[in-house]
């Protein structure tokens, strides 16, 4: 009501015989001209406002979106999925082209290199990971897939060298994480996948006991290297006090599995022992920091994020807890927590069409001795990873009901699940909008557009996330963000989402990529190569090829345009290398 309309009310009922109504009461301080006013106060109020937007240009929609409810729509929208049947039969000829894609890898590793570490597809050659000689890296982390594939030639000789050439007496460190997850793990499912084969059996007996002396220190926790040979850990060089949060807590679904398949408890003990470690030093907040010291035990001021050095650390939380059938609820209850953390501090959106990203924290001590923390909006393709997980998360221990529908409706999951299932669809979408680039794969790190980042809204700048450092010349080589190195996160998430949801988008999403890697990637001697920049093309390889494009990101890319049946999710676990292992139940004779 405007100043002039409520004086001629007050003013007519003043006039009025009838009982006084209680506007009578207004007091004089309120006979004013609100119109005088509202002029008055609307430069202050809108200079305000386009402050609020300059610093978050999310700030309105956001509110408007939260009052109308939002979430909730975008949430049944999420979960009631598309309007289809769900169909998990295989795409044959896809399914088909990617084994063709695994061979054209082997067959070209194994003219060139057979047994060696790695491998490098442009010189044809093959190198060793320590000067004492390798221990079959590329080998052990293939055999699995070419079991899934029903490749029996080329698994009859891989077998053959493991049984006959495989060597693990080296004198010289090997990275325990990395040994563990490929080496370990790979031995692990080829005796699982072959029927039991004895021979992967005693190899991992093996390769276990010699790198079980890591643990043996101050704190328990194990070093980061082991000598094969004189069974001893060794340190990091780089980082001699320090042990990554990564490489600590993702040596238990292997250590574990060989307890129950070995009947010896000391594997799984070891491992264990180290989560017990990480809940007593967790911090308040929940999260974990990138470093350990290895002989106190605790945690060291260093970055927080999903991405390297702590990335599998969150993904075997929930692993162990599906590992043995969901009946520890230590890890659940582990994991659970750290979600709400991630959430809390570490789960944002980009400034112009709210892609949901994850930042990190980056602690920065100042001149008088205090801490900070600088949230940096920085994404390593690792993370991509976490998208799946938390679908698969959801799912599980996020669920009130088990099994779930396909997509799981929201009423079957419990409020965090419900939230973990919408950050885990917008997740992948954001990681599948990284793969907009010249070539059509997603760059090694993304940064995405934040309001404080300086760059405003010039349109000159990336509307929501960039490679740092790409403007290069010519002649200049492109920063090492730049590269696509045959990495699997990706499709590892597009394998979980077409599992959890039966929605074909993920099939065709996978397919795209799938594309992009033989267009850009292939080599035609052989083999396929890292890239050096993903906005570029013809693209310019690099003479690599990582081990895990045969254990996991053809074997990711294989399963889903297989049927549902082969690998289910409710039998198996992937450990982070993509090797499967049976979902079991703890024995009761198993000593703990
Ligand atoms: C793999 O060796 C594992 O997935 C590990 O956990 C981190 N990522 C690489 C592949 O990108």
């Amino acid at each position: 009501m405007s100043g002039t309309k409520l004086r001629q009310r007050k003013k007519n009922l003043k006039d009025s015989k009838g009982p006084q109504s209680k506007d009578e009461d207004i007091p004089p301080e309120f006979d004013f001209d609100l119109g005088k006013y509202l002029k008055f106060l609307a430069l202050p109020v809108l200079l305000s406002l386009g402050v609020a937007y300059y610093l978050n240009p999310t700030i309105f929609t956001d509110a408007i979106q939260s009052y109308i409810g939002f979430s909730d729509v975008e949430m049944s929208k999420v979960l009631t999925g598309p309007d289809v049947l769900v169909d998990f039969s295989a795409d044959v000829t896809k399914r088909d082209a990617i084994v063709r894609a695994f061979q054209h890898a082997w067959l070209a590793y194994e003219r060139d290199a057979m047994g060696d570490d790695e491998y490098h597809p442009l010189s044809h050659e093959g190198t060793n990971l320590t000067a004492a000689g390798g221990i079959g890296y590329t080998v052990v982390d293939s055999i699995d897939t070419m079991l899934l594939m029903g490749l029996d030639q080329e698994y009859s000789r891989a077998r053959e060298w493991v049984a006959t050439k495989m060597s693990l007496e080296r004198n010289a460190t090997f990275n325990t994480f990395e040994t563990t997850i490929r080496v370990l793990g790979g031995l692990l499912s080829a005796y699982h996948l072959s029927g039991n084969d004895s021979l992967y059996l005693e190899k991992a007996i093996d390769l276990a006991d010699r790198i079980i002396p890591v643990f043996n220190t101050p704190s328990g926790l194990p070093l980061t290297n082991v000598n094969l040979a004189l069974r001893e850990g060794a340190i990091d060089p780089g980082w001699p006090e320090f042990v990554s949060s990564a490489e600590v807590a993702t040596l238990q679904l292997e250590l574990r599995y060989l307890s129950l398949l070995s009947g010896n408890s000391i594997y799984w003990e070891k491992g264990e022992s180290v989560m017990q470690i990480l809940k007593n030093v967790m911090m308040p907040h929940g999260l974990a920091s990138i470093f350990l010291n290895w002989q106190t035990g605790q945690f060291v001021l260093s970055a927080m994020r999903l991405g390297s050095r702590a990335d599998s650390y969150y993904e075997y939380l929930l692993k162990q807890y599906l590992q043995t059938n969901s009946t520890e609820v230590f890890y659940r209850d582990m994991y659970t927590n750290a979600m709400d953390a991630v959430h809390k501090h570490l789960i944002k959106k980009s400034v112009n069409s709210n892609m949901v990203h994850t930042s990190e924290l980056v602690p920065e001590r100042h001149r008088n001795g205090e801490i900070s923390w600088r949230l940096t909006p920085k994404q390593d393709h690792l993370v991509c990873f976490f998208g799946g997980s938390l679908l698969l998360g959801a799912t599980t221990a996020g669920a009130l009901v088990r099994p779930v529908s396909i997509p799981p409706k929201p009423e079957e999951l419990s409020e965090a699940g419900k939230r973990d299932w919408k950050t885990g669809i917008n997740l992948i979408k954001t990681c599948m909008d990284t793969h907009n680039t010249a070539t059509g794969l997603a760059p090694e790190i993304v940064h995405f557009r934040i309001a404080s980042d300086g760059m405003g809204v010039d349109p000159m700048f990336p509307a929501d996330w960039y490679i740092k450092g790409a403007h290069i010349k010519p002649d200049e080589l492109p920063p090492y963000d730049s590269r696509y190195m045959l990495r699997p996160e990706t499709v590892e998430s597009l394998f979980l989402a077409f599992r959890l949801t039966g929605n074909e988008k993920y099939r065709n999403w996978a397919w795209q990529i799938f594309q992009a890697i033989e267009l850009h990637c292939r080599v035609e001697s052989g083999g396929y190569a890292t890239i050096i920049n993903v906005d570029e093309v013809p693209s310019r390889k690099e003479d690599k090829m990582e081990t895990f494009m045969m254990s996991e990101t053809l074997k990711y890319l294989y399963l889903i345009f297989s049927d549902a049946s082969v690998l289910p999710l409710d039998k198996y676990v992937l450990n982070t290398e993509a090797h499967p292992l049976p979902i079991f139940n703890i024995p009761q004779d198993l000593v703990l």
